[in-house]
């Protein structure tokens, strides 16, 4: 298959199609049964405050658990593109699901590169699960701006004054693509305004060359979560950067 890897290394995003309508509606099913799974058996799931009450926003630690979704992220044209994105073999990082429901909240302008402890060399990818539109929360990249770490803020995320110096654009993605990302692109997302949930499956791939770090990445992200706790504002992080701007249950 081909990848316009000159699209993605000018501009730090490349959209590809992933998967077939009956693969997306096969995808669907499977978020759908992931977010039906109890707390406490392995992976983890996320809550936010909405105004209909605590919603799952986010699961992640899938793929020991769902042989689906892990022949879907570490073989085929999943891990074909990461290692042409990377141009060197990709092994899978880390996976989530952001369900972002009706009224969910969006992410602050980050680049990922900072969040991910023991590797240079990455790529992230936002599988669109269900349409994602501006209305219900799309990302929104900077093009071609993914050559440097921007100064950050107390939260790890882009400092407010250069956030207004950039241009952001969003990018709709139809059920079933995938935008690329590199670590370095800048990214942010709004809130869902729409009546429907805008779920999206995002995997990280590093290069293997960095070694084969997954349930590393876990183990110091749970050590770190139970080594936090709960904070003075009575809120929990869902990712080891305070990027998630909702309201974390
Ligand atoms: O799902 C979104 O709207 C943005 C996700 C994101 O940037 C993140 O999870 O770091």
């Amino acid at each position: 298959m081909p990848v316009d890897v000159d699209h993605f290394v000018e501009h730090g995003w490349l959209l590809t199609q992933t998967l077939d309508a009956a693969g997306a509606a096969e995808l669907a099913g499977w978020v759908d049964d992931i977010a039906s799974w109890p707390d406490g058996g392995g992976w983890l799931h996320h809550r936010e405050r909405t105004d209909s009450g605590p919603t799952l926003c986010r699961s992640e630690n899938l793929i020991p658990f769902h042989p689906g979704l892990a022949a879907l992220l570490t073989t085929g044209a999943m891990i074909e593109v990461a290692s042409a994105l990377l141009r060197e073999p990709a092994v899978l990082y880390k996976e989530k699901i952001n369900y972002k429901a009706p009224g969910g909240g969006g992410y602050a302008p980050h680049q990922d590169a900072p969040a991910y402890p023991f590797i240079d060399t990455h790529v992230s990818c936002m599988v669109a699960v269900d349409d994602a539109t501006v209305e219900n929360g799309c990302l929104e990249v900077v093009d071609g701006h993914h050559h440097r770490v921007l100064p950050v803020d107390g939260a790890g995320c882009i400092r407010a004054d250069v956030v207004e110096s950039l241009t952001w654009m969003p990018v709709e993605v139809p059920a079933g693509s995938t935008l690329w990302f590199h670590s370095r692109t800048p990214h942010r997302s709004g809130p869902n305004h729409s009546p429907v949930p805008r779920r999206a499956l995002y995997p990280t791939y590093n290069a293997l060359s960095e070694g084969d770090l997954r349930e590393a990445y876990y183990r110091e992200k749970l050590e770190r979560f139970a080594a936090e706790g709960e904070r003075s504002d009575g809120k929990v992080k869902v990712s080891l950067i305070d990027d998630f701007q909702g309201d974390v249950v």
